[in-house]
């Protein structure tokens, strides 16, 4: 297997790493900050001896390298500026976002692209329509990340292991999104029946400003290891065609009462990419805020086309 990594920043190059340490595969790591790519792989590669792994990450600047690759994982973007409104991010991401993918499509046009460039929901949909690729080989990680970071919050809440904790977040990747505690289980325990109601608004709210929690704490960038670690296990369900159940944001065409746009709903990921969109039951709440994350989603991609003049 190949995997690309467009963007070796903080999660770019994290991801890399943990894929490496996976071995996952070949990988290759761009970025257009020259020496920057090639510094942080040989760096890997010199940490292989004595954490016990081949890297096999090979950093580039140069587009040619990801010819053939099977996976390419989109994280090249800029980090909002002091002054820059969100619609010159969202214009400066997409423009990233799209030479990423139309590069893609000339180099490696069976791969199958997994954006985490934000604002996630609407890059994805760039990617896609700028790649032409079928829905099902461009999808967005951003559920993986809410939900592991719910599944924390609720692990520490109850105190009981992490790995026994599942939770399932639907919607956009913004303040919008939606996580669902009802179907958020300990050991297949519905939380409903763990936590009293009050304390489980507290745990969404604090998933849904989970990044800015962190962001808050940084100061100089975003979030990274938790990312990374769930574009890498989306990675994963492909290379070895697991067939994981996880949020991801699709393309939606009809599913969950939803249109021509990409939010975040549960996929079944395996070699072939998203082999299925599992449609769960909503009570009207739920539909209602999901609704409004779309509509949030599909707002950022109108704000898109007319930036790019009405040829996107
Ligand atoms: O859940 C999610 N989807 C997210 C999304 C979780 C965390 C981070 N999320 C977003 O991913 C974040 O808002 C950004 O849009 C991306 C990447 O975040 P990261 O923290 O890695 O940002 P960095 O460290 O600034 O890295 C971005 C890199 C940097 O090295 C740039 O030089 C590079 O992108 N970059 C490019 N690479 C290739 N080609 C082009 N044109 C380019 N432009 C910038």
């Amino acid at each position: 297997m190949k995997i690309s990594v467009i963007g070796a920043g903080n999660v770019g190059a994290t991801t890399a790493l943990m894929l490496a340490q996976q071995r996952l595969g070949e990988i290759v790591l761009l970025d257009i900050v020259e020496g920057m790519p090639e510094g942080k792989a040989l760096d890997m590669a010199e940490a292989g001896p004595v954490a016990r792994f081949e890297s096999g990450v090979r950093g580039t600047g140069k587009y040619e390298d990801i010819a053939e690759s099977d996976i390419v994982v989109i994280t090249a973007g800029l980090p909002r500026k002091p002054g820059m409104t969100r619609m010159d991010l969202l214009t400066k991401n997409a423009g990233i976002a799209a030479t990423a993918a139309g590069e893609v499509k000339k180099r490696a046009p069976k791969a199958i692209i997994v954006v985490v460039t934000n604002p996630l929901d609407v890059m994805t949909y760039v990617a896609w329509k700028t790649s032409g690729f079928p829905k099902h080989r461009v999808f967005g990680m951003a559920g993986v990340l809410d939900s592991t970071r719910f599944r924390y919050f609720v692990a520490d809440a109850l105190n009981v292991s992490v790995e026994d904790t599942q939770a399932m977040v639907l919607g956009g990747h913004g303040d919008t999104m939606v996580p669902l505690p009802r179907y958020t289980t300990v050991s297949g325990i519905p939380i409903t029946q763990l936590l009293p109601a009050e304390t489980i608004d507290q745990l969404v709210t604090r998933t849904r400003k989970g990044g800015t929690e962190i962001v808050g704490l940084l100061k100089t960038g975003s979030a990274y290891y938790a990312p990374a670690a769930s574009a890498a296990i989306m990675v994963e369900s492909i290379v070895f065609d697991k067939k994981r159940l996880v949020p991801a944001s699709a393309y939606l065409e009809g599913e969950f009462g939803q249109k021509d746009v990409f939010a975040g709903v549960p996929v079944i990921i395996g070699r072939k990419g998203i082999e299925r969109i599992v449609e769960v039951e909503l009570n009207d709440e739920e539909k209602a805020m999901l609704q409004k994350s779309a509509d949030d989603v599909r707002q950022g991609i109108t704000d898109w086309k007319q930036a790019a003049g009405g040829g996107a």
